[in-house]
Parts: structure tokens; sequence; C-alpha cells
């Protein structure tokens, strides 16, 4: 059974028969807007953009790490520029998904992280999910407004989900509405061992830049 996280839960990474979960998805499903125009007769779509990041800290809490979409390009702010790929190779990025989907939920997530626990490199203690709502004119709006946004870790590949292990609802909590930053949870080693901690923590971050500068300041320990 796939468990249904609740803001602030700590879980193990163990499955129902009891071994390690390793290899699996990070993942966000969402869909695009679909308004009904000229009195119901016609349809148009308004996309959204949600963006899937993340950040890798070392024991003491610096950052060693990051994977966000390329298309931000952050040096004038002193950050670093997006990348799809962690240096150790253990997680990659299917790449920026502007749109959402088009024709009603297909099922699949429209951008997700692939982790390989056992590639992560020994210098990264803490690894956080985070999610924002692209800053575009096309979609002002905030996590309630969009028709399904939900974020799961499952085992399976980017286009074949074989078994979800937890889930959380993004556009039904209470807590995101009028929230365009969200940040995820937290992987974590504890005495050897992956965790996670489902944050679910969410503001109104109008950009990325905001989001990446609190998780550095305020989740990186
Ligand atoms: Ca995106
Ligand atoms: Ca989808």
């Amino acid at each position: 059974m796939a468990i249904n996280l609740e803001k602030g839960q700590r879980i193990n990474l163990e499955k129902d028969g009891g071994q390690k979960l390793t290899n699996f998805c990070v993942g966000c499903n969402w869909g695009a807007i679909t308004k009904k125009t000229f009195f119901g007769l016609s349809t148009s779509v308004v996309d959204v953009d949600l963006d899937l990041s993340c950040l890798l800290f070392d024991a003491n809490g610096e950052v060693v790490d990051h994977i966000w979409s390329p298309e931000y390009n952050l040096s004038a702010l002193k950050l670093p520029h997006g990348k799809l790929d962690s240096l150790d190779r253990a997680l990659h990025h299917t790449g920026d998904d502007r749109k959402g989907d088009q024709n009603g939920d297909d099922g699949l997530d429209n951008e997700i992280i692939t982790v390989d626990l056992n590639r992560v490199s020994s210098e990264i203690h803490s690894i956080v999910f985070f999610l924002n709502i692209y800053n575009n004119d096309k979609y002002k709006g905030d996590f309630s407004g969009i028709p399904y946004a939900s974020i799961r870790m499952y085992e399976g590949t980017p286009s074949k989900v074989n078994s979800v292990f937890a889930s959380y609802n993004v556009a039904t909590k209470t807590e995101c509405v009028g929230k365009r930053a969200l940040i995820m949870g937290k992987l974590y080693r504890r005495n050897g061992e992956w965790k996670f901690n489902a944050i679910g923590d969410a503001f109104e971050d109008p950009s990325i830049v905001h989001t990446i500068v609190r998780v550095i300041q305020d989740y990186s320990k």
C-alpha cells in the first residue's frame, strides 16, 4: 500500500516486504487548466509550468550540488546555472515540462528526478526536493487553481509506474492555497540509512530564487 504522506511525517524507506527502497523516481504530475469560453461552447487551455528541483547538502549543511532546470540562468544572482544531473550521476531530472497535461490526467509524472541511493556520494547527507510554479504571464495563480498536482515516490521509470511508495496531493491541501512554492521533503542519512521527511511547507515565493535561498537558509540541516 502506498503511503499517503502527511505534512511533517518521517518515514523509513522500507517496502512492504521489508526490502529497502534504493532506486526510485520522485515525480510531479499536474494538469493544464481547461477553461470554457464563449458560453461554454468551446474550450481554451492555460498552460501551467511547475518546476521540480532539489538541493544536496553535506553533513554541515553546505551546498554540495543541485538540480534545477537549465532554463534558469541564475549566475547574475551568484547562484549556479541549472542542470539535470547530479555530479555523482545518482540523480537525474527528466527535463522541464512547461505546459502540464493538455488532455486530462495521463497518469504519468510531468517532471521526474530519478534517484539511485547506492550511487549518492558519501559526502552528501541530505537532499531537499522542492516545487515552484514558474513565474510567467500564462498562469499567475496558486497551487489550488491547478486541476490536479501531486507528488510521489515510486518504483519504475519515467514512462512506467510499477509501484507507488508514497504520495502527496498538492492541489487539494489547504496549506497550499495561495502558495506558489512547496518544500516537498528531504531524503537524509541517519545511522547509515536513508530516511524521508515529508516537509510539506508551502510559501508565496514569486520565483525559484526565493525558494533556493530559503532552502539553503532554513532546510539544509
Ligand atoms: Ca517546468
Ligand atoms: Ca501527467
